[in-house]
């Protein structure tokens, strides 16, 4: 970053201005306006089963109450102690063990929840309750009282992404507790599926939010839509059968800043190599393969996470059929005209 143009006089005068709290553009310059992208995100995997067991010993060190939230924070190697998979995204893995309730509260994060193991589970947001199943896709918007319980007899766990650090360097973090430990529920369960998600809206609905009023995407749904697209045979070659999340009511990304996307990979697939400026996190739903980022391979199989950084060539190779669930803060870089993609090698 340094250019080094350093002379003893012009040290001697780096170290008076530096009094008067100013500094030298041209010995900064080129790390400030970077040609590309210069990422310190390493492309990472998480397997289920080689940290599954850690998961679940935190569930015998700690209630969900009194954690509040009782995750293990997914940190890329690249941004060590920074609670960060990305440089502008969170992901956790969390636990929640039958008979718990993580506590009721509302924070300016936006949160997705992708489910990975165990079934039965729920999140209540303003007023409803959700079941959730793996594969599920759910949201938390924006200052929406949230509480988590689960009423089966197994554990449950879901990626948790959030967009922590994007609020965090924007200074726009505010939270607060909600005084009893879950919500009042308001609505039946599957109010919201029904009233917007089946390609029907209330006759006057206006958006009240930037976020979907959908807030679980099942996969059963989201499943038997590849399937029955896949018979068209019309694989891109970069994404395969590649779908993204939508708020139906504006046809926009289903959360304000942060992309989901579904996609299918069919027997022996290898998309061709492709980079974009959104650096995106990964979980396996169905599937063993490896996505190859430059010179480091990550081997991946059902309920692994990985990341893929920003601007970095890279292809997936699918053994066979394979479904990716991902998520990135592409809806940011696009509402700024920041997103580039580059399709292929060159
Ligand atoms: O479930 O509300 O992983 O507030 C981190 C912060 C989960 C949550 C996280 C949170 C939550």
């Amino acid at each position: 970053m340094t250019q080094n143009s350093q002379t003893p006089d012009r040290q001697a005068y780096y170290d008076r201005i530096a009094a008067q709290n100013m500094a030298p553009l041209w010995e900064v310059l080129s790390g400030l306006v970077p040609r590309e992208p210069k990422t310190a995100v390493v492309p990472t995997v998480w397997h289920y089963d080689d940290i599954r067991g850690a998961i679940i010993e935190s569930g015998s060190l700690i209630t969900a109450k009194e954690a509040v939230r009782r995750v293990l924070v997914l940190e890329n190697p690249g941004l060590p102690g920074q609670s960060r998979i990305t440089n502008t995204l969170y992901a956790g893995l969390q636990l929640i063990l039958p008979g718990e309730v993580a506590p009721a509260h509302r924070h300016t994060q936006s949160a997705l929840r992708f489910i990975v193991e165990g079934s039965g589970a729920y999140t209540a947001v303003e007023g409803e309750k959700t079941t959730m199943h793996p594969g599920d896709f759910v949201i938390t918007p924006p200052w929406t009282w949230h509480d988590h319980g689960n009423d089966s007899d197994a554990p449950m766990v879901w990626l948790d992404g959030l967009d922590v650090p994007l609020i965090a360097f924007l200074e726009t973090g505010f939270a607060e507790d909600l005084e009893e430990e879950s919500q009042p529920l308001t609505r039946p369960e599957g109010d919201a599926l029904a009233r917007y998600g089946t390609g029907l809206l209330p006759v006057d609905y206006k958006p009240v939010s930037k976020t979907s009023p959908i807030f679980n995407y099942p996969y059963e749904r989201t499943r038997a839509a590849l399937e029955t697209m896949r018979r068209d045979d019309e694989w891109d070659e970069c994404h395969g059968l590649k779908l993204r999340y939508v708020n139906p009511a504006t046809g926009d990304y289903a959360m304000p800043t942060m992309a989901t996307f579904m996609q299918l990979l069919p027997k022996g697939f290898q998309t061709a190599p492709y980079r974009s400026t959104d650096a995106t996190v990964y979980s396996v739903v169905e599937g063993s393969g490896r996505t190859r980022v430059g010179d480091v391979e990550l081997p991946w199989g059902p309920r692994d996470t990985f990341v893929v950084p920003a601007w970095r060539h890279h292809h997936h190779e699918a053994d066979g059929d394979a479904v990716l669930f991902s998520f990135s803060d592409r809806p940011v870089q696009e509402k700024l005209g920041l997103w580039r993609q580059d399709r292929g090698n060159h």
